[in-house]
């Protein structure tokens, strides 16, 4: 409960009503897209601009008051959760234009633009924002950045760290840094806005940023394929990138498809079902491209790793395809599940793949499991449906044990418990099997660095 002296200093700095106390508000920014954690923050703020965002972080050093910062709330690993009476510092309000460089292709914006706003704003102006997930229509670019986020087309684009040319931060400890400034070359010593690209809010708060955007893709095509069996995923991956630059390459199971098509009522995209299904988009620039790609199409059926196949001939039609990989995390949630975020190198992938189906087939022999996700650049997401009837605590604890195994799994293949949804307070026990004693040791360090008295997002990623 904040005393009333504080709460008069920070309705000094933003208004009476940008300070929220209601149960109603707390509930709301107190919590991202997980259900594990009840939100239980002393209250929200809603600065207006950079300088009032410094000012609550110097109140709050004053007072020793903890800061949770908050953006679209759509993590799903709580790292935006507010469960110890921290300060929600929300950055809805910082969220205009505010610098476009034609010349440049750069625009610069405020943490709390809404992905979605940034990309129509590049499709306004004949470019693109290449990074995009299913959460885009609520996140915003400041928790993008803090989370360096990934998504469908980053073995094309790269992560959201790769489009980031200028950030402006207020540490932990109310320094406002003004980094890199949106120059191409800028080779001074170290460049510290790397740092906080996937700090997930523990060493600063995003305030600005400025962003690369780059050309429109060309006129583009969706396929999907039913695939016989998980390991010939890979080698439909191995036939198409040998010869073409793939937008994209994300695979979805079965059952995945069973849920989506029953929440969405989507068509099934093939007359015959499969174990597997491979997405993939690449752009055509020409017919040969076209010509080409129907070439590997029929050699990967008669190799026998495709039953058969789909490509799209609209944009309407593309999108229906990317409707049924899209819509999949929100057709599980009903079963709340739990999510493992894992990554290893594309040329282990192959072989992870066959060791950790094994491990969880073994191990989870009572659940229904859903593997899907980004197979193109070595990211998979396996959830674990929670049955109906079973209580939520009672099914978390009986995935940890197997999180574990998976996680040593991860550690054998030098590859990371947390591909793109950060570590927040999920993925904090797993940590050991990706990063080393050393190294988060030196993320502490660096952490007191910019915020000395520990009070931005405690407890998230490392105590
Ligand atoms: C995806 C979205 C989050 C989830 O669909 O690629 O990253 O539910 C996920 O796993
Ligand atoms: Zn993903």
């Amino acid at each position: 409960m904040l005393s009333k002296h504080i709460v008069e200093r920070l309705k000094s700095i933003v208004g009476i009503s940008r300070l929220l106390l209601s149960k109603s508000d707390l509930d709301r920014f107190g919590v991202d897209r997980t259900t594990i954690w009840q939100p239980r923050p002393c209250a929200v703020i809603l600065p207006g601009s950079v300088e009032e965002v410094r000012q609550i972080v110097l109140v709050a050093n004053e007072f020793n008051l903890a800061i949770v910062p908050s953006g679209g709330r759509t993590g799903l690993s709580g790292g935006a959760v507010a469960a110890n009476g921290e300060l929600v510092v929300a950055m809805d309000r910082l969220n205009q234009v505010l610098d476009f460089k034609p010349l440049e292709r750069t625009v610069t914006l405020g943490a709390g633009m809404i992905t979605v706003d940034l990309q129509t704003f590049a499709e306004q102006h004949n470019l693109f924002f290449p990074v995009d997930f299913a959460a885009a229509g609520s996140s915003q670019i400041g928790g993008n950045v803090a989370t360096n986020a990934g998504g469908i087309k980053v073995i094309a684009y790269g992560m959201t760290r790769n489009w980031v040319l200028g950030l402006k931060v207020v540490t932990g400890s109310g320094e406002l840094l003004d980094l890199n400034r949106g120059l191409v070359k800028n080779n001074t010593g170290y460049d510290l806005r790397h740092l906080f690209i996937g700090s997930e809010g523990t060493l600063g708060l995003i305030c600005e940023v400025t962003i690369q955007l780059t050309r429109p893709p060309t006129e583009s095509r969706v396929m999907v394929l039913g695939v016989s069996h998980f390991s010939a995923i890979l080698k439909v991956l191995e036939a198409f990138s040998a010869q073409i630059d793939l937008s994209a390459f994300e695979f979805f199971s079965q059952l995945a498809l069973e849920k989506v098509v029953a929440h969405t009522g989507c068509a099934e995209p093939l007359d015959t079902a499969a174990p597997f299904y491979a997405l993939l988009e690449f752009e055509i620039a020409n017919q040969d491209l076209l010509d080409q790609a129907m070439g590997i199409f029929e050699h990967i059926v008669e190799q026998g790793w495709v039953l058969d196949g789909v490509m799209s001939q609209s944009l309407s039609q593309a999108q229906s395809l990317w409707k049924l990989r899209e819509q999949i995390s929100e057709a599980l949630r009903q079963w709340q599940p739990y999510k493992n975020d894992i990554s290893v190198r594309v040329s282990s992938m192959a072989d992870f793949i066959k060791e950790a189906d094994q491990l969880v087939a073994d191990r989870y022999a009572d659940f229904e499991l859903v593997w899907y996700g980004h197979i193109g650049d070595g990211n998979l997401h396996l959830n674990i449906l929670k049955p109906e009837a079973m209580d939520s605590q009672d099914f978390v604890a009986s995935c940890v044990p197997v999180s574990s195994e998976i996680g040593g799994l991860v550690a054998r293949y030098q590859g990371s418990v947390s591909a793109e949804h950060g570590v927040g307070l999920l993925k904090k026990d797993y940590l050991h099997y990706s990063r080393s004693a050393a190294e988060i040791d030196m993320m502490r360090r660096i952490k007191k660095a910019f915020d000395p008295k520990g009070l931005l997002n405690p407890g998230k990623i490392f105590d």
